[in-house]
């Protein structure tokens, strides 16, 4: 076998080398997860190499047999999971699912309402983003940032209003669940489509521990499939459509509207996850949700401002910290990564500089998928305690982080429990 070019094994080198950093960090970033060995077989396979654009049994490219099967399949056990008549797997990433949306359901220079970005909305929302791209104007909900969540009186208000066709809930700092019974008369009474993403808490609502956004007033969810959900880096659309319409106009969005093919061998994985989901999922995101509480609860015993302090500070994976006092959301993110903690600095309410966020977030997803319980949570908050607010010398923090995540490098909840998880895979020497 001819061996590989010095770029080649520099290029390989460097992914064994993250490869070995993950092993030996505390992956705490919200958006981000690991995947099981049968997910990763799918994504190896040589779905990856071909096209199938359209629907199952309307391609227009042969050689799509097994491909309309699979992605039959993961419909059906979409639709089942989620407890939806719509379900579309086509959108590459949640971006793209949002894009779709926008380019199903809206025509440029109208306007859509939304959460606001310092308020944790997702960027796509933002004008410089997706709703951007389309030529879409937004105006902003109101928040109550004691309570992390929309004002429930002043949205309620802001949708009468303004009337938008798009009534878009559903955010990247996703504490608690967005107020859908509270406004489902204010829905019904504008006529909206109610469209929620739900990227960040998609696996929690497979799960059954967080909202049911298509029984509280939602007509469709969008979201990626790599955060409380342990899939692919992929996308997804579900829906209830209100009448027959708005199922082909999402699917026209999607194909030929934002993507030609969709990533077949992450489709193939997707089909996995959601399968995993159903056999796993709640019990994955009770302890998701447990999880967040306990590591909530132990930073702010410790003297971390941890937000909505008198609210219980989360009912998902997230929860948000305000470290202004120790030098803000940057400092202390490049602090603790040489640590081998990787966070990401967030915006909080009221902030203005997305550079310098007074903010950081965390998510508990990825170390629950590694089997952490409420006592590793409390570990992990002296970690915290030790670097940023005693400013221990980051080395020695990093020594017992590495020391500490030696015992959780394999993968629960999934087939072929106890794989490794940052396992890379060699097929040269
Ligand atoms: N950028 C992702 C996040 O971190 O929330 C969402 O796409």
């Amino acid at each position: 076998m001819t061996g590989i070019s010095r770029d080649a094994r520099y290029i390989r080198d460097n992914v064994i080398e993250h490869n070995r950093f993950f092993g030996e960090s505390l992956p705490l970033i919200a958006s981000e997860n690991v995947i099981s060995p049968l997910q990763r077989e799918m994504l190896n396979s040589d779905f990856n190499g071909r096209y199938a654009e359209g629907l199952p049994g309307h391609r227009y490219y042969q050689g799509n047999e097994f491909v309309d099967r699979v992605e039959e399949k993961g419909m059906e056990l979409a639709k089942k999971l989620f407890g939806c008549s719509f379900a579309d797997l086509r959108p590459i990433s949640g971006t793209v699912a949002n894009l779709a949306v926008l380019f199903a359901l809206t025509k440029p220079g109208e306007t859509i309402t939304t959460p606001a970005l310092s308020d944790g909305a997702h960027i796509s929302t933002a004008k410089f983003g997706a709703v951007g791209v389309r030529g879409l104007k937004t105006a902003n909900y109101p928040f109550d940032a004691e309570r992390m969540t929309l004002d429930v009186d002043g949205t309620a208000k802001m949708l009468r209003e303004i009337r938008p066709g798009l009534a878009l809930f559903g955010m990247s700092l996703f504490l608690f669940p967005a107020p859908l019974k509270e406004l489902s008369d204010v829905f019904a009474e504008t006529g909206c489509t109610v469209w929620y993403d739900g990227a960040h808490v998609l696996g929690l609502i497979a799960g059954k521990q967080f909202q049911d956004p298509l029984r509280e007033g939602a007509h469709i969810i969008s979201g990626s499939t790599h955060k409380t959900f342990p899939g692919p880096n992929h996308g997804i659309i579900l829906a209830n459509p209100k009448d027959e319409g708005l199922g082909k106009a999402l699917a026209k969005g999607v194909f030929p509207g934002v993507t030609s093919n969709h990533h077949l061998h992450e489709m193939a994985a997707l089909c996995i996850a959601l399968d995993e989901m159903r056999r796993f999922g709640r019990q994955y995101a009770r302890q998701i949700v447990l999880n967040s509480k306990a590591l909530a609860e132990s930073l702010y015993e410790r003297g971390f401002d941890v937000l909505a302090a008198d609210y219980g500070f989360t009912e998902s994976h997230a929860l948000a910290v305000n470290v202004e006092k120790q030098g803000g959301g940057s400092e202390c993110a490049l602090a603790l990564e040489k640590a081998n903690i990787v966070v990401n600095k967030n915006l909080l309410p009221s902030d203005t500089s997305p550079v310098h966020p007074s903010g950081l977030r965390l998510g508990t997803q990825e170390v629950t998928h590694l089997g952490m319980k409420k006592g590793e949570m409390d570990e992990i908050a002296s970690f915290f305690e030790r670097l940023l607010l005693k400013k221990e010398d980051p080395l020695s923090v990093s020594r017992d982080v590495r020391r500490f995540k030696k015992k959780y490098v394999r993968l629960k909840y999934c087939y072929g429990e106890g794989y490794p998880a940052y396992k890379y895979e060699r097929f040269f020497s």
